[in-house]
């Protein structure tokens, strides 16, 4: 099946705007790979009948996967898991104060039930939550597939022929 551009498959979401810096790396990932996705702030805490309404439509506007970001007391993947039974990816953001330990343990200790699939703290967290969301739709979607076969192949070579740190 060829994704929908304009039907976004992969929802990204964040607590604040001040997340963008980190969730900014799910985006652009997923826009290699042609994955269709919106982003959204949503907050736990300062918006949360957004966060309870995106939850609820979650499913049915076709979305797949959700990646929550959320820094500090990091409530937002937590809830949107709780509300709905699409996947979601937390991404620990990595809060001034405690270096997203804090995100990190709020958003992983979930109670059996209540999955969230937790991601490393920043970056890379964010970076990996896109990837494997679009593993998740691979099967679905063999473009998806092919281009994250295609990234995967490019990342190889790229460490395989710059081996020596020296140069
Ligand atoms: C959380 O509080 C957000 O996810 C953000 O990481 C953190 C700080 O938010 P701001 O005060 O920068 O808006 O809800």
């Amino acid at each position: 099946m060829s994704a929908n551009p304009n039907l976004p498959l992969v929802g990204i979401v964040m607590g604040s705007r001040s997340d963008w810096e980190t969730m900014q790396h799910a985006a652009q990932k997923l826009e290699l790979l042609g994955v269709p996705h919106e982003v959204r702030v949503v907050s736990a805490h300062r918006t949360p009948d957004a966060l309870f309404d995106y939850a609820a439509q979650a499913a049915q506007r076709g979305l797949r996967a959700i990646i929550a970001g959320a820094g500090g007391a990091a409530h937002l993947p937590g809830m949107l898991a709780a509300k709905t039974a699409v996947p979601v990816l937390g991404v620990p953001v990595q809060s001034k104060a405690l270096n997203g330990m804090d995100s990190l343990l709020s958003i992983v200790q979930m109670p059996a039930g209540v999955p969230v699939a937790t991601f490393a703290i920043g970056n890379a967290g964010a970076s990996n939550a896109a990837l494997f969301a679009a593993a998740m739709l691979s099967a679905e979607h063999p473009q998806i597939a092919a281009a994250l076969e295609a990234f995967r192949q490019r990342q190889t070579e790229e460490v395989a022929s710059n081996d020596d740190p020296r140069k």
